[in-house]
């Protein structure tokens, strides 16, 4: 942990929100800065009052990249013994719980990246989204060139990368990068609400439809449908698929299992 917090955190309703807090360089990801998101997020994965995780910045910029000033003089061997930029992919591939990126203003370079680690994209009208690494002489280096291939396809992914070019809110979430668009007015409270519907359901479910969807990121269809049904069948096991069918048939809201 450090003295200065780069990051503020609040808990409202089971949902935790970490907003990102360097408001002078637009949410410029330093270490420290990185070093509090994944110890926050290892504290919550332990939080059971926790259910959702939110992550944001402040409505000009979510993030507007890794901190230039402070990469500029980095060196391989400085870089490569820190990692903190594995260590922040390994910290959400660990996250079981939904981390929703709400996107306002810039999300650029590691900023875009920081979105695309979590589970989906909600963005604001005045979101701006790309990887303008080229223009420093770099590339992406938080998953950027691999997620966003994945995400929006190889042609789009390619000539946002060689370009550096940003992209609005609606082409964003045309080309699938991010869930949807909300108004930028009130776009914390509705991002909230979303989070808030999700914790309301089944946290087991919630764990196994992260776990599924993700598989799908990292492997081909056959033995994507092949996890997908083995989780499908283990949910007959649990408390709340006996209780959310039930309740459905009973014509009642379900009392899912609080955990
Ligand atoms: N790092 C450090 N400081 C920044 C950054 C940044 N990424 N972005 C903005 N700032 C600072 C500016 O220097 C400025 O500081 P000051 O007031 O002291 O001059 C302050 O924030 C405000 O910025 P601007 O005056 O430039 O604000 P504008 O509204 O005019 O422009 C932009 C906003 C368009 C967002 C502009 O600031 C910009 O282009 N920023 C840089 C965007 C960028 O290139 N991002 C990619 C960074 S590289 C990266 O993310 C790599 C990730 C992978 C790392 C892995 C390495 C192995």
């Amino acid at each position: 942990m450090t003295d200065e917090k780069t990051i503020q955190t609040s808990q409202n309703n089971h949902i935790l929100t970490l907003r990102l807090n360097r408001p002078k360089v637009l949410n410029a990801l330093s270490t420290p800065l990185m070093e509090e998101v994944i110890e926050a997020l290892h504290a919550a994965e332990h939080d059971s009052r926790i259910r959702v995780i939110i992550i944001t910045g402040s409505e000009k910029a979510f993030a507007a990249g890794a901190d230039i000033s402070e990469m500029a003089d980095q060196t391989f061997s400085t870089m490569e013994a820190v990692d903190i930029y594995g260590r922040l992919n390994a910290a959400f591939a660990q996250c079981r719980k939904p981390v929703i990126a709400a996107v306002s203003g810039f999300a650029l370079g590691g900023g875009c990246e920081l979105a695309m680690l979590c589970d989906f994209i909600l963005a604001a009208e005045n979101a701006k989204f790309g990887q303008p690494e080229i223009k420093l002489g770099t590339l992406p280096g938080i998953g950027g060139s691999q997620r966003l291939t994945k995400r929006v396809g190889r042609s789009k992914a390619m000539e946002l990368c060689l370009t550096g070019r940003f992209m609005d809110a609606d082409e964003a979430e045309r080309s699938g990068l991010t869930a949807r668009t909300l108004p930028t007015e009130g776009f914390m409270d509705k991002v909230q609400a979303i989070a808030e519907e999700i914790a309301g359901y089944s946290m087991t479910a919630t764990r196994l439809v992260k776990q599924a969807v993700q598989f799908a990121e990292d492997h081909d269809m056959k033995a994507g449908l092949a996890h997908e049904r083995a989780l499908f069948y283990a949910s007959f096991s649990t408390h709340d698929q006996k209780e959310g069918m039930k309740a459905f048939l009973d014509k009642r809201d379900p009392d899912f299992q609080d955990k």
